[in-house]
């Protein structure tokens, strides 16, 4: 009895190693730049192609055999015994498909979601060996939590440095004027006060807060301030950068020491609850960027973006090992990557292409640094909910290309004109000070029936890019 046990458990443990690859895709992306929606709309096009459904172009080119799909199925795996929030697929179906249709809600914790897909293999010999199945873990989580990636590596010296240094800038230094001058009131000797503390907290915080709401800036750090998840507002995150002597001393008693411990603890509180026990170990990375939304927010926003972008990446473990094992020991690296612009149903197709090279031109050097570790890089643009049409319009006399679509809230169809697209870095006299936020246009009439599909842009060229070794 127990020798057939085991020899079940060794036939399935051989089963899973020769036919079954395990992709965790690392979904990344600041706050709003897309997660969800593009989470929602590929698990929804996937389910549909295995119903063949040609929702995914391209994928269906790699997939046909003889004219049949070798997509035999694609499903989404229970929960089992998960600790973390399932990813809500169909409470986002459903919002998306309302007759008053949502968006999905802005993400405040952890869900997670796997999807197995199971494909016929492409040659006669291989047949022999079964199906073939590629299970996909996908995570989601709130953006704002993403800027802790690159605070892990700093002391409360450094982050004080770094964020003070920038917060006496504009346009952040407009929105901080209370905090800084609560600042210029703090001696080297004040005593350890959780009143005192807390009071430059919500300063703090406060100033952050808005530079997003009134600026779109988005390096903004800690992301639990922003978005403090489950556990709320809790004394952990009661700390501030402040202005920090050479060296530092860390008197017992003192403020600045609690300030030290705070930060400390929360560096460490954020790589056990997230970074090192879900955001680690990915294959594949998608890295969605609201390139748009990013250039008619300004140039302090844009360039923040950039910053950020530069620095998640230069967090993260790119390229491959030599041997399965290297994996192993030394914790798997991403060997792809596809940089998005998110949201491109905000532009004409004829300006797409600028978009494409814009967002390359905003990754600055990463793709070479991501290059030279091995991994695979390419850039694309995509609307994973495609909410407009391409039409034209008058403006100033002139006709112009723009897209159409009913504004959230609105019932008539209106013509967006995104203006000019650079296709790299924007000179200093292409900026105006004014901050726009792009239109949220209504989602189009959806199906709700699982399966069914999404309308989109460039979503399976993404895919493609992602996954398509793997088909
Ligand atoms: N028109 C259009 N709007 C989109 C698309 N994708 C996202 N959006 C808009 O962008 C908003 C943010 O998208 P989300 O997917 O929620 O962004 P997120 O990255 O998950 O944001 P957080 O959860 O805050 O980190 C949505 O509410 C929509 O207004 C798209 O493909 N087309
Ligand atoms: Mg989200």
């Amino acid at each position: 009895m127990i020798l057939r046990g085991l020899a079940t458990d060794a036939g399935s443990l051989v089963d899973r190693a020769v036919n079954e690859n395990v992709i965790r895709l690392a979904v990344t992306g600041l706050s709003r730049a897309g997660k969800t929606v593009f989470i929602t709309s590929l698990i929804e096009n996937l389910l549909a192609l295995a119903r063949q459904k040609d929702t995914l172009p391209k994928l269906s080119q790699r997939l046909s055999k003889r004219g049949t799909s070798r997509l035999r199925d694609a499903t989404i795996l229970p929960a089992g015994i998960s600790a973390l929030p399932h990813f809500d697929q169909a409470a986002n179906l459903n919002g998306l498909s309302a007759a008053e249709p949502a968006w999905p809600e802005r993400t405040t914790h952890l869900a997670q979601i796997s999807l197995l897909l199971t494909l016929t293999r492409r040659s006669f010999i291989g047949q022999r060996l079964g199906d073939r199945r590629v299970r996909l873990d996908i995570l989601d989580y709130p953006g704002e939590w993403l800027l802790d990636l690159p605070l892990l590596s700093l002391t409360y010296a450094q982050w004080s440095e770094q964020t003070l240094a920038l917060l006496r800038q504009s346009p952040r230094c407009e929105t901080s004027a209370d905090f800084l001058t609560f600042l210029t009131n703090r001696r080297p000797g004040d005593q350890d006060s959780d009143g005192l503390a807390r009071q430059g907290h919500r300063l703090y915080k406060a100033a952050i807060e808005a530079c997003c709401a009134q600026y779109g800036l988005r390096y903004l750090q800690p992301g639990r301030f922003l978005c403090p998840g489950p556990m709320g507002d809790v004394p952990l995150l009661w700390f501030f950068p402040t202005d920090v002597r050479h060296p530092l001393v860390l008197l017992p008693g003192s403020l600045m020491k609690l300030l030290n411990d705070r930060f400390e603890a929360y560096k460490r509180d954020m790589r056990a609850t997230f970074f090192d026990t879900h955001f680690r170990a990915f294959d594949r990375q998608v890295l969605l960027v609201d390139v748009l939304g990013a250039l008619h927010a300004g140039r302090a926003a844009f360039h923040d973006t950039a910053r950020a972008i530069q620095d998640i990446t230069t967090a993260l473990r790119y390229g491959s090992h030599t041997s399965l094992i290297a994996d192993r020991l030394a914790g798997s690296r991403i060997k792809r990557v596809v940089f998005v612009a998110t949201k491109a149903d905000h532009v004409p197709a004829l300006l797409r292409d600028n978009l494409r090279y814009l967002l390359r031109s905003l990754s600055g050097e990463v793709e070479s640094r991501q290059n030279a570790a091995g991994a695979a890089v390419s850039y694309q643009v995509a609307a994973s909910i495609c909410s407009t049409e391409d039409g034209s319009a008058t403006l100033d006399g002139r006709s112009v290309h723009v897209v159409k679509g009913r504004i959230l809230g609105e019932d008539k169809v209106r013509p967006f004109h995104v203006g000019m697209v650079p296709t790299s870095m924007p000179p200093d006299d292409f900026w105006s000070e004014r901050f726009f936020e792009l239109p949220r246009f209504r989602p189009p009439p959806i199906d709700p029936t699982p399966g069914s599909g999404l309308r989109h842009i460039g979503l399976d060229v993404v895919l493609d890019d992602l996954l398509g070794d793997l088909l």
